[in-house]
Formats: C-alpha cells, structure tokens, sequence
C-alpha cells in the first residue's frame, strides 16, 4: 500500500482544521511543516492529533546532535509520530534525530535528494545516495526521495531495499502518483489537495493507489 500524506501547509488554525476534518477519511497521515507551525504554535499539533492520524513533522531538521536533540524532543512531546531531518549534516546529526525519535517510539525520515530544481545543484554527483547510504546505515526509518524524478527514486531504492521512501512533489510540483506507483512508500501531497476547492475530492483522487 502507498500512504497518502497530506502537507497540511496552511497557515493558522480554523484552516488547517477545516482541511484536515475535510480530509482525514481520505488520507493516511498529515505531514506539519514551518508555515504552520509558526502561525499556531507546536501544540497545535496535539489538536491535530484528535483525527487519530499519524503526524509527521517535516522540520528538516539540519543542526549539530545536541540541538537536534533538542527539537527532536519538543516534537516527540508534542505527540507527533515521525520527524524529518537532514541528511547533510553528517551521521552524528541524523543519528541525534533518529535515536529521540526511535526512544519516543517514533520514525525519522532523512531527506536525501529535495523535489525543486535546485535540488540538483547540491543533491546530484553522489549526495543523494551517499545520505541514502547514511540512512540506512544508521537504522533510520527511511528517505524523502522526489516524486518529481522518479528515476532517482529507483536508484535511491536500490541503496536503501526495505527501508521506506516518502515522496513529495506529487501535483503543483509536476510530479505525478502513476509513476510511482510500487515503487514509494508513501506520497506526500500539499497544493494540490489543500488548495483545491473540494479538498476531501482532491484527496479521493489518489484512492487508487492506497489500495
Ligand atoms: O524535497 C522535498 N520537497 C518537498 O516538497 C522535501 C519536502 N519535505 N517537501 C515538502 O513537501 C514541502 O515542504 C511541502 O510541505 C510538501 C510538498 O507540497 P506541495 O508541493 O505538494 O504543495
């Protein structure tokens, strides 16, 4: 199965309830990043915690180990279920991040290769997979991979075997979900469900590949 996650990227907190509310039959877990966060606060995630979804928080978290430690922690007691960090920072960093994660009972995803176009300036001639590589190794649950070249994601599938891959960049990023079919764990979708008119129809689009 291939999880539907909603990037709930609104900001303040009567939209990002509405949104959710409107989809969470649809979807499988609701990924919080920056924008709303900083418009309602961390606990508000322990509001978003009553449509019984897990949640993620895609901090992208790139510092030293203490401090990841840190905001691992503060994310982990505000009763979200996975984080996501960087990768780049070196093994010290992602391990931070993946041992409070790990001790809270929870995930951590490491971003090896972003979906924009200026991923590649930085990601490409052997980043994304040596941090893929990284992953693995350090007992992390998984990778953000981009939807929006799923080439990369086959060869960052080939480092990475059983370990889970979340992909944005589904939709308003031009990827889409058929090519990914089978080959991701999960797809992570912003714009494209909560900026539509009708976000629980935009989620049901993508009941055929949560099947
Ligand atoms: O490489 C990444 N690309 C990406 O879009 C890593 C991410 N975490 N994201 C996030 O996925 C991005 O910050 C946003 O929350 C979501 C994609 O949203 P949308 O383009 O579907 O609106």
């Amino acid at each position: 199965m291939t999880a539907l996650i909603l990037a709930l990227d609104v900001e303040g907190r009567e939209e990002a309830l509405r949104v959710a509310g409107l989809c969470a039959p649809h979807i499988d877990a609701i990924k919080v990043g920056y924008p709303l966060v900083l418009s309602t606060g961390l606990p508000f995630a322990r509001e978003l915690a009553d449509f019984g979804l897990p949640l993620i928080a895609d901090f992208k978290v790139a510092d030293i180990p203490n401090t990841n430690i840190l905001i691992a922690r503060q994310v982990f007691d505000h009763g979200f279920s996975a984080i996501i960090c960087h990768g780049f920072c070196g093994s010290d960093s992602v391990r931070a991040c993946t041992g409070v994660a790990h001790d809270a009972g929870g995930e951590c995803y490491v971003v090896a290769e972003m979906s924009h176009p200026g991923a590649e300036e930085f990601f490409h001639g052997g980043t994304a997979e040596r941090i893929a590589a990284l992953a693995a190794w350090i007992g992390a649950d998984g990778i953000i991979a981009p939807a929006t070249r799923p080439d990369r994601v086959v060869v960052l599938r080939q480092i990475i075997g059983e370990k889970k891959i979340y992909s944005p960049g589904v939709g308003a990023q031009g990827g889409n979900a058929e090519s990914l079919a089978g080959l991701v764990d999960g797809i992570i979708v912003g714009r494209q469900i909560y900026g539509a008119p009708d976000p629980a129809a935009a989620a049901m689009q993508f009941a055929p590949f949560r099947r």
